[in-house]
């Protein structure tokens, strides 16, 4: 019987040795979450990395870890110590993710880097050869694994192949200034289907095939050696009744059940009710706007003194790929910022910023976005920010502002949001303001829309629709997908 084989950096589960053994436990994010309609019932199979290095990984357990993923419906890609270093820290988060995310003096061009990128997406490669036969569907997931479709596409030329980038890809200006610029494209093209946030990234990627390669575009269409690759774009959702319903079972906790963050938050609001509280959450990178957005926050105090006692930011940033120097820099940075404000601003009753660098448990997650008054996302470019959709759904009684920044692909979805340009302080200044003071029927309003498409467009409805598409490309049909 075919099945369907998900490939990503990372597998679904993580793994945890201790003297008491082994244990693999489901981890739960997002891609995890979507993917869960597609993985299913031993008709699939997820293959990536288990988190650990060979180096880590202890001989005598290598056939229990094996058992304990293929439990899960997943087989381990074996990565040394030094693949990490060069394919992951190296050329995907050194080259690929500040190029594709417009920081192109970030980005270190590192023949190394990209050697150990290539030498480790042919391992995964391999793994898929070694596990799928003809006739089973590929969908290989980001940036990690640009190379992987034809590599595969090589020794299987009938298997039907998708690829999705959860990043944005560039413009092209940006895209050839990458020294590895043909071959990433021609990795990619090895796809029957590749799939992007937004249309303005598929359009991108299209510009940079017919100018880097010379191939022949038509419409969404890639023709490449008697084959057609079909390029087009699948807004990622979420789970919205998760958000949803731990919002609600968040409402209903009774005392003894409410966390300690939540009885602060609690007594915070009771303590100074006219007080709004401002979230923002992300992890911590450069991406994200975090610095900037402090210091909109500083300027927007500035020109509203009023609201001085009267607002408090709270700033989730969750430590991420600390190993990259760009990231140590950027925290120190944030550190800095966040204490020099805090320092100058604070008043004996009045802390202007709560910043927590800490990756949070989900219910924790869920007390934030619903003693929120407003969401303020300002990422410089983000592939799609779903943390924006996940504020929105847990807002049960409809309330609640999100303002968001145009350069995240969930703003051309969103566009009841506040829209703003992150580089602008004017602008944002006056945008807290309006947020701030917004009547609750508008509030309402804007909500509405924006969760009706939240709950229709969810995370598994995506997942589908890629399928779907690809296995109608399979079938030799038009996909014609409606967005
Ligand atoms: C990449 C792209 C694209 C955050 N803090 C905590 C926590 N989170 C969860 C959020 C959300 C996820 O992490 C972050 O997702 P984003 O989409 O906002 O951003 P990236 O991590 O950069 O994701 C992005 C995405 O891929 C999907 O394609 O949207 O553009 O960069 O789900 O809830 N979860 C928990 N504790 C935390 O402290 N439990």
């Amino acid at each position: 019987m075919s099945k369907t084989i998900i490939i990503s950096n990372r597998l679904p589960v993580q793994l945890q040795i201790s003297d008491g053994g082994l244990t693999a436990t489901p981890s739960v994010g997002g891609l995890a979450t979507g993917m869960k309609s597609v993985h299913s019932g031993g008709e699939s199979l997820w293959i990536g990395w288990s988190g650990l290095t060979d180096e880590e990984t202890p001989k005598a357990l290598e056939a229990d870890i094996d058992k304990a993923l293929e439990k899960h419906g997943c087989a381990k890609v074996g990565l040394t110590e030094k693949d990490i270093e060069g394919f992951y820290f190296g050329f995907s988060n050194r080259t690929i993710w500040p190029l594709f995310h417009y920081f192109l003096e970030y980005s270190e061009f590192e023949l190394e880097f990209w050697n150990i990128y290539k030498a480790v997406n042919q391992k995964f490669a391999d793994a898929i050869i070694e596990k799928s036969e003809e006739g089973d569907t590929i969908w290989v997931h980001d940036y990690q694994l640009m190379l992987v479709p034809q590599m595969v596409r090589e020794k299987r030329p009938n298997t039907s192949i998708g690829f999705f980038l959860h990043i944005p890809f560039p413009s092209y200006e940006i895209f050839r200034t990458l020294p590895w610029r043909e071959e990433l494209l021609g990795g990619l093209l090895g796809a029957d289907l590749i799939g992007f946030h937004t249309y303005d990234y598929e359009r991108h990627f299209l510009s940079s095939v017919r100018r880097l390669l010379g191939l022949e575009v038509s419409f969404n269409d890639v023709y490449l050696d008697h084959r057609t690759i079909k390029v087009d774009s699948f807004p990622m959702g979420i789970d919205y009744k998760k958000f949803k319903d731990a919002a609600v079972s968040n409402q209903k906790n009774t005392n003894e059940k409410r966390s300690d963050l939540q009885i602060k938050l609690d007594n915070h609001k009771a303590s100074a009710p006219d007080t709004k509280l401002i979230l923002s959450i992300d992890r911590l990178d450069y991406s994200k706007g975090i610095a900037k957005r402090i210091n909109a926050y500083e300027y927007f105090l500035n020109k509203y003194p009023e609201y001085k006692e009267k607002v408090r930011l709270i700033i989730l940033a969750v430590p991420s790929r600390s190993n990259v120097p760009q990231y140590q820099l950027l925290k120190k940075e944030i550190d800095e910022l966040v204490g020099r404000i805090n320092g100058e601003l604070s008043t004996v009753n009045w802390t202007p910023i709560w910043y927590f660098y800490r990756s949070l448990p989900f219910e924790n997650l869920i007390d934030l976005y619903t003693s929120s008054d407003i969401a303020w996302l300002t990422p410089l470019r983000d592939g799609m920010n779903l943390v924006a959709k996940e504020y929105i759904a847990t807002r049960i009684d409809k309330t609640g502002v999100l303002i968001l920044s145009e350069m995240a692909g969930s703003a051309y979805e969103m566009n009841e949001a506040l829209l703003i340009n992150p580089n602008n302080f004017e602008q944002q200044a006056d945008t807290l303001k309006k947020a701030i003071t917004m009547p609750r029927e508008e509030q309402v309003a804007r909500n509405m829309f924006l969760q009706n498409r939240l709950e229709r467009y969810n995370v598994e409805v995506w997942a589908n629709e890629f399928m779907n598409a690809l296995n109608r490309k399979s079938e030799g049909e038009n996909p014609n997908i409606s967005q």
